[in-house]
């Protein structure tokens, strides 16, 4: 491919020296920012650079420029962490961030507002207490997903063990990374162009791959990771406690553009089973096929999904067979049966007589307001030492605790303010949201801030309806990008623009099916009388057991838009409906 044809970003990668660009002598240069082409390599070491949008306008008016700090992300494989090393992040969030820290919904940690001259302290950190940021963000594999969970037989069949260590194969190996953050000084002189020292990418090559790439492991049963949204999915079949093999799911991936429908979420697809002595390989060739034959042209056109939704899972299998030099077994869809997506949240007994308690983290987000989550969870790991896990819902997983410390940890979370498991309401339980304002720079809505109200809102709602006890689904991300995974569940509402939102229904809170949209440009305030009428019909109507998720989807989007809306596709239109009373969306 020409170099005239390749995006701009591949250019600068091809330009960037194995990610060291001009990073060391612009670390150094006393600005508060980095320049274009180093944001992108900075992502490869964990970085975004933002600024602060809540004073975007107004520090315009007064003739400044945007009030810059980054988004630095720590990238945990499997979501497990040491107390110590929790002591450490938590400590470093008062030192170099904003107080917080944010659990992402990959099972890693992001600190936000770090400014630049702190960059070297929080990542040198890290580093030292063996959490790195490498590869957390950038054209690569991203964090690995794994169910958390350390109840006995998923312990048993190691998962985690083997996530740490298909990550360890799966990370760059540029020595850029430690020299800029580890060991400041050599990266500052270090200006040997690779090739002089030798220096490869043996999985990635010099431009690394088209776009991110996302690989979840998930445990046989219980869909926790959302494992049919990553580029890689892998379930092991299990029998006596021994992994015999893993289903290898490629193509998934959520992010989309408003209005351009060349961009779709879509869900992996089951592409073969191998044994465990050839997983890796499997990994590493698919891995491969992406590098070499995704579009390096078009990054709104990059994922493997798209590779997999043109080729077909035919041309695939050859592909990946031939780089192999072998066949691979086909896989068998109906072999992967779920039977629940567990949030692991409260009480749980481990293998080893043990303990776990799993403490729900509203948005991912670890602070201290009128819960003093921060504070109540650094008590408990300070006194009890627990492991952590983070979950891919955002929450945490406190491990490892005795019998008889049960009573004082939960003293501990009530002293805090901390609700136990039992005192959540059930669609707060499950809600999820993105950061988006003011830090995402892609946000065109409210996620976060926003949403514990229409989550209090909703539950109300179903209160009133005389369904409080419904568990519904329902995930807010402030654009379509996905970031909260809000097309595989049952209610997703994404940011379209200034406090308006698309709302999809009809997904499954297993996650193995994608939601379709059902109104569009729906204000903040609006979304939960739309979903009223849908909610009382849902009640009158539901057959057996069946979910609002599995309602919608079994009437359809189609049906219900004409059986409760009245749409337009003229804004106005739908301004005026809304003065005088009438329930209108535009779709
Ligand atoms: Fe994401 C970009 C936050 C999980 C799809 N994501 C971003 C950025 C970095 C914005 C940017 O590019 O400038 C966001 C930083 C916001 C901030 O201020 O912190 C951001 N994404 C997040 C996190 C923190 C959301 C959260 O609530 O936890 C998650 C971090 C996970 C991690 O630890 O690695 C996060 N992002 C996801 C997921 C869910 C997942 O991976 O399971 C998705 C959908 C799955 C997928 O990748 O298809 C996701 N993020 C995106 C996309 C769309 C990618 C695409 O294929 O189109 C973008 C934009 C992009 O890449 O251009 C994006
Ligand atoms: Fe930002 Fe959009 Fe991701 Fe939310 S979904 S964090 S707004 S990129």
């Amino acid at each position: 491919m020409g170099d005239q044809q390749v995006s701009k970003v591949e250019r600068i990668k091809a330009a960037g020296d194995l990610l060291r660009g001009t990073l060391a002598e612009e670390l150094d240069n006393g600005e508060d920012r980095f320049g274009g082409d180093s944001t992108q390599l900075l992502k490869f070491h964990g970085i975004y650079q933002q600024d602060d949008r809540d004073v975007r306008k107004e520090r315009a008016k007064r003739g400044l420029g945007p009030d810059h700090s980054c988004m630095v992300r720590a990238s945990i494989p499997g979501g497990r962490l040491s107390a110590e090393q929790y002591l450490v992040m938590d400590r470093l969030a008062d030192d170099v961030g904003n107080g917080t820290l944010r659990v992402t919904t990959r099972q890693g940690i992001q600190y936000h507002f770090t400014r630049k001259g702190d960059l070297r302290t929080l990542i040198g950190t890290l580093n030292a207490n063996l959490v790195t940021t490498l590869a957390a963000c950038g054209d690569v594999v991203r964090n690995l997903m794994c169910c958390p969970a350390p109840l006995a037989d998923r312990e048993r069949a190691d998962l985690q063990h083997l996530t740490r260590q298909l990550s360890r194969h799966l990370k760059p190996a540029t020595p850029a990374y430690w020299q800029l953050w580890v060991d400041g000084e050599r990266a500052a002189s270090a200006v040997a162009p690779p090739d002089q020292e030798g220096e490869v990418e043996p999985l990635y090559g010099p431009t690394y791959l088209p776009r991110k790439f996302k690989v979840g492991l998930a445990y046989p049963g219980d869909n926790c990771v959302d494992v049919y949204t990553h580029d890689i999915g892998i379930v092991p079949r299990i029998a006596r406690d021994q992994v015999e093999s893993f289903t290898i799911l490629v193509g998934g991936g959520l992010g989309m553009t408003h209005n351009k429908p060349s961009t779709y979420p879509r869900l992996g697809d089951p592409l073969c089973v191998v044994p465990p002595a050839e997983l890796l390989d499997t990994v590493k060739a698919i891995i491969g096929i992406q590098r070499d034959h995704g579009d390096r042209r078009d990054r709104k056109h990059a994922r493997l999904k798209y590779l997999v939704a043109e080729w077909g899972l035919q041309r695939f299998k050859a592909e990946l067979e031939q780089r192999l030099g072998r066949p691979v077994e086909p896989a068998d869809p109906g072999a992967l049966d779920w039977e629940r997506t567990d949030d692991h949240l409260g009480w749980h007994p481990q293998q080893d007589g043990r303990w776990f308690l799993g403490v729900r983290i509203q948005n991912g987000r670890v602070e201290d307001g009128q819960v003093r989550l921060r504070a109540g969870l650094r008590r408990i790991v300070e006194r009890f030492r627990p492991e952590i896990r983070f979950t891919p819902r955002q929450d945490v997983l406190l491990c490892g605790i005795r019998e008889g410390d049960r009573p004082a940890v939960e003293a501990e979370l009530r002293a805090h303010r901390i609700p136990l498991v039992t005192e959540l309401a059930p669609v707060a339980r499950h809600a999820l949201a993105c950061p988006a304002l003011p830090t995402c720079g892609l946000a065109l809505a409210e996620a976060e801030r926003v949403f514990p109200a229409v989550v209090d809102r909703l539950q109300t709602e179903l209160e009133s309806l005389g369904l409080a006890e419904e568990a519904i689904h329902v995930r807010m991300t402030g654009c379509p990008n996905g970031c909260a995974r809000p097309y595989s569940t049952e209610i997703g509402l994404v940011g379209r623009g200034h406090d308006k939102y698309t709302v999809f229904l009809g997904g499954d809170a297993h996650g193995t099916r994608l939601n379709a949209p059902y109104a569009d440009h729906v204000a903040l305030d609006d979304v939960v009388d739309l979903l009223r009428p849908l909610l009382a019909a849902y009640r009158h109507e539901r057959r057996d057991r069946e979910t609002f998720g599995d309602y919608c989807h079994r009437v359809g989007a189609e049906r219900l838009r004409q059986r409760f809306a009245v749409t337009t596709t003229d804004r106005r239109d739908h301004e005026r409906s809304r003065r005088e009373g009438r329930q209108s969306v535009s779709i």
